[in-house]
């Protein structure tokens, strides 16, 4: 497998970088997850434009121009011959001292990794899932912006031990007021008398490429209302439907948060229709690996 370090394609053994990186002492750095889909990046640029506003609010300098990280993930996924394929786009802030101080360090480190991809089983598509809330709340605006997708992940490990401690394999995550923000790894939405709800950024929410790419699909394939706005435990446990987004999930119907079955216990209409329109959109479009 060959890794792509600081412009070069590396064999997966040689792929290290120093133990002073700042990414690795404080966790200070951006990253990606991407998807390629039968031969095609999806979003790529979407999800560029996001690594770079994550890079910017923490005054990273990513080292390469956005058509060069396009054209070296392309170069990546082709060394690998992966044609199907999870993309982990990682900038470290570099090494440094020992002190946390980042104008200390030297130039921020980029790394492209590609790999098949492990999914949630197939039964979770078909039956739904269930998930709990947890009591770690996704960090405030006021401390670190959870817009960020930062290389520090410890709030949602945190909310990720908790769901697994519960038996349940996602956690809902509320923001310091008590109202729903995301999931550890995902987005969340609900459906309530045919309008879809999903928290807004400034409810905690990472601003997901697939909740993006959903909320499209609701307006323009559906005919559906969006809105973002903020959502109780009451409207979820109350909710028609319930479904999470993410890159690696994509679509994942819940059928049961926190021991609560939603609506039926059943996937609903419009997640199953969601499911359907987004496999066609991410086996159709996206920049070509060849
Ligand atoms: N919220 C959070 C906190 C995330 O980390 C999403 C929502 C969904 O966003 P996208 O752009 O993917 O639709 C994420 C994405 C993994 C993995 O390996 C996934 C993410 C982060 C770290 C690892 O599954 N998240």
């Amino acid at each position: 497998m060959k890794i792509y370090l600081d412009g070069k394609l590396v064999e997966r053994e040689d792929a290290r970088i120093s133990v002073f990186d700042h990414g690795l002492l404080y966790g200070d750095g951006v990253f990606e997850g991407i998807r390629a889909y039968n031969g095609r990046v999806f979003r790529l640029k979407e999800h560029l434009d996001r690594l770079w506003a994550s890079a910017k609010t923490i005054n990273l300098k990513i080292p390469i121009q956005q058509k060069d990280i396009e054209k070296a993930v392309i170069k990546t996924l082709l060394a690998n011959e992966l044609f199907d394929a999870y993309i982990r786009l990682v900038v470290t802030r570099g090494c440094g001292d020992l002190g946390i101080n980042p104008t200390k360090t030297m130039s921020p480190s980029l790394i492209i990794i590609t790999d098949t991809i492990s999914l949630y089983p197939e039964e979770f598509y078909e039956k739904g899932m269930e998930v709990i809330t947890v009591s770690t709340r996704r960090i405030t605006q006021d401390s670190l912006s959870p817009n960020i997708k930062s290389l520090n992940y410890l709030n949602n490990i945190l909310a990720k031990m908790e769901a697994v401690r519960g038996g349940a394999i996602e956690a809902i995550m509320l923001n310091s007021e008590g109202y729903v923000a995301e999931c550890s790894c995902d987005n969340i939405f609900i459906v309530k008398n045919g309008v879809l709800y999903t928290p807004s950024g400034s409810e905690g929410a990472l601003l997901g490429i697939t909740r993006e790419t959903v909320m499209e699909l609701a307006k323009n394939k559906l005919k559906i209302p969006v809105r973002e706005e903020r959502i109780s435990v009451y409207n979820v446990y109350t909710a028609d439907e319930c479904f999470l987004t993410g890159t690696a999930a994509e679509i994942v119907p819940v059928v049961s948060v926190d021991s609560r079955e939603i609506f039926n216990g059943e996937p609903g209409k419009v997640t199953i229709s969601l499911i359907k329109e987004f496999k066609n959109l991410t086996r159709s479009t996206g920049i070509p690996i060849k």
